[in-house]
């Protein structure tokens, strides 16, 4: 706490003269609430991000001080939150994460100021001791007993969740196949929607199930649940509690994802994100680190869409982050994703929409690019700086983490030799 008021008064002088700037520059703006949804806005961090990933050439683990437990986990999100004041959840993968006391670990994450975000199963890997194999399918699978050990892996999750407070349950399944004519692709469907349908009867009253879509792998020729298309009629099919989910790397190249986005939205079946970046396919990489324009035409869209139907963009859709790499240091990664959400999100926000809305009326089609890169070529870092220095946060989050030396502080608590539990 010393260190981050000491680390925030040496900043605080170039921090005031940037948000000055930008209070002259839209002084015809409400920029004290755009300020407050930034503080009101918090992203999830899956807890297998927290260690170094790795590609199926090879695993390089030489950051260290990686979490050993789901209790280092939390600790890990709650120095990121301490930090940014933007990561106040965690998204728990079962049985990559084995929560034994509910009642300890919502007692700890409370402590860091968490919550538990959405649960995820995991039936695209067989689990030491598990009775059926996973090879050809989970939901899907054309063995009934195949799909009923994935169904009641996933109401376990479900179970498990709900002692966690948690209150949603993301379902990506890797179900498809890989050569034409292995799979019936009517069967399959049927089979998952069946599958689908009984976890859906688990699901407690206030909870939503998330159906996430993904074009291709570990499956390439089909994959049962492959856009957002199909993602849309599992959900229309299961009920108002079911969504799909997108995850930004999970289309095919060039998909206009800002448009799916909409029109989820539009349909009121829009559920979250899984939040990264990608050159070519299911990358992972940085939020905002490829297609930062991307990113902000997905919030402008999201603003829009959610502002049109007085959602509240806090709490009403699930923000999480799904990323892993292998060159940098876990926890100074998914500070620069958050960094780079919160980035999107404000511009978003100061987009003029009645001019934007009058130029779209009148098809005035260089105005209306005008309006959007005005605000995306506007630099708003200092307002995203400013909503985590009202939290108690840090102004550089990065540099905070580094002048800590936090890594090396993890590495000698917890050994240069640790793996996370993940991919
Ligand atoms: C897989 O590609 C998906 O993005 C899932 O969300 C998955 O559960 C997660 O990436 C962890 O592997
Ligand atoms: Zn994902
Ligand atoms: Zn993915």
């Amino acid at each position: 706490q010393n260190q981050l008021e000491k680390h925030n008064d040496s900043l605080i002088s170039s921090h005031q003269r940037k948000l000055n700037f930008l209070k002259e520059e839209w002084s015809h703006v409400d920029l004290e609430s755009i300020i407050q949804k930034l503080v009101d806005f918090q992203i999830a961090i899956p807890s297998w991000a927290l260690g170094t990933g790795g590609t199926r050439f090879g695993r390089f683990a030489i950051t260290g001080g990686e979490p050993r437990t789901i209790e280092e986990k939390i600790e890990d999100v709650g120095l990121l939150h301490a930090l940014n004041g933007a990561s106040g959840a965690i998204s728990l993968h079962i049985p990559w994460d084995i929560p034994q006391n509910a009642e300890a670990l919502k007692s700890l994450a409370s402590g860091y100021g968490l919550t538990f975000d959405a649960m995820n199963s995991n039936t695209f890997q067989d689990q030491a001791g598990s009775a059926h194999s996973y090879k050809f399918g989970s939901l899907q699978n054309v063995n009934k007993a195949v799909r009923k050990q994935a169904i009641e892996h996933n109401i376990e999750v479900i179970k498990q969740g709900v002692a966690l407070g948690s209150n949603a349950l993301t379902v990506w399944l890797a179900d498809g196949s890989c050569f034409p004519g292995q799979l019936n692709f009517r069967k399959a469907f049927e089979n998952t929607l069946e599958s689908l349908q009984e976890i859906y009867s688990a699901l407690p009253e206030d909870w939503k199930m998330f159906v996430e879509y993904k074009a291709f792998e570990p499956n390439f020729y089909s994959t049962t649940v492959g856009d957002w298309g199909q993602s849309l009629l599992y959900a229309n099919k299961l009920g108002k509690k079911a969504y799909t989910l997108v995850d930004l790397g999970h289309h095919l190249p060039n998909a206009n994802i800002e448009q799916i986005v909409s029109l989820l939205l539009m349909e009121g079946k829009l559920g979250g994100f899984h939040f990264n970046d990608s050159k070519y396919g299911d990358d992972d990489l940085t939020a905002g680190s490829i297609k930062p324009y991307q990113l902000f035409l997905i919030f402008n869209e999201l603003v829009e869409g959610m502002d049109a139907k007085g959602m509240n963009h806090a709490k009403d859709l699930g923000w999480m982050i799904d990323a892993s790499h292998n060159v940098k240091d876990p926890l100074e990664d998914l500070l620069q994703s958050v960094e780079a959400i919160m980035i999107a999100y404000a511009q978003a926000l100061l987009v003029d929409r009645k001019a934007l809305n009058a130029a779209q009326d009148n098809n005035d089609v260089a105005a209306a690019q005008e309006i959007l890169q005005n605000t995306f070529r506007s630099d708003l870092r200092a307002l995203v700086a400013e909503a985590r220095l009202r939290t108690g946060a840090a102004l550089s989050p990065i540099s905070l983490y580094r002048d800590l030396d936090c890594r090396k502080n993890l590495v000698n608590t917890r050994g240069l030799n640790t793996i996370a539990t993940g991919l």
